[in-house]
């Protein structure tokens, strides 16, 4: 069995969503031969040199995931998308490119973060290309810790601002479309949009799972077992 989660978002400001994710790490994931984790998992990662307690301690649970029987992949989204080999060496978390190809029982599946998909948002395709450029990165990573947490902090209240009163933006079905083509797969496994919801493409014989995002007392993963894909809410017991 493989595990898919997406969208935690942890932060130190959202405490109850990392007492749900323990539970999760600690009782389901170890039953698993592989958990990936695609993408905002952390609400923002400003570079390995940040490590707080906080940072230090989600990096601690990983860690103690991977050293079981359980992989552990990290493919990083619009959030988190700094993270590096570093965070590999502290968390035993292999880092995985953006879209990354799996096949499991003779089917293939696409994984993404999602945000790749939403390309009538053609401002944000922009600014992710700008600061996923090798220039914007270290330029980035040279200012010291305080600026660019309050860089990051700024890009987070704009991007609230500018969502709020509008409908999220999803996936641009075209674009989907494409990607059908281009890859011989099966399905196709995100998260970014937070629909928690499954898209079903009869003519192609193809799915499109799409994960939810975590709070306090609601989660969100996807499972891949002999059975296929399929896709639970996560709670307390
Ligand atoms: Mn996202």
């Amino acid at each position: 069995m493989q595990l898919f989660i997406s969208d935690l978002h942890l932060s130190e400001r959202r405490p109850g969503t990392l007492t749900l994710f323990e539970h999760f790490i600690q009782s389901l994931a170890p039953q698993s031969e592989a958990l990936y984790i695609l993408g905002d998992f952390f609400d923002y990662w400003i570079g390995n040199d940040d490590q707080s307690a906080f940072h230090r301690h989600v990096q601690g649970l990983l860690k103690k995931l991977s050293q079981g029987d359980t992989l552990v992949f990290m493919l990083p989204g619009n959030r988190d998308f700094l993270l590096d080999e570093k965070f590999t060496q502290n968390s035993g978390a292999t880092l995985i490119e953006d879209p990354h190809l799996i096949t499991f029982n003779n089917a293939s599946y696409l994984l993404m973060h999602g945000d790749t998909l939403c390309t009538q948002d053609w401002k944000y395709q922009i600014f992710r290309k700008l600061v996923r450029s090798r220039l914007f990165r270290q330029c980035f990573l040279s200012l010291s810790l305080s600026i660019r947490r309050k860089l990051a902090k700024n890009m987070r209240d704009k991007s609230r601002r500018s969502q709020a009163g509008r409908p999220y933006v999803l996936a641009y079905e075209p674009t989907v479309a494409q990607i059908f083509k281009t890859y011989p797969i099966d399905a196709l496994l995100h998260g970014h949009t937070h629909e928690e919801k499954i898209y079903t493409y009869p003519l192609l014989d193809k799915k499109r799972f799409v994960l939810g995002e975590w709070t306090d007392t609601h989660g969100s993963y996807l499972k891949l077992d002999h059975t296929g894909v399929s896709l639970h809410p996560y709670s307390h017991p």
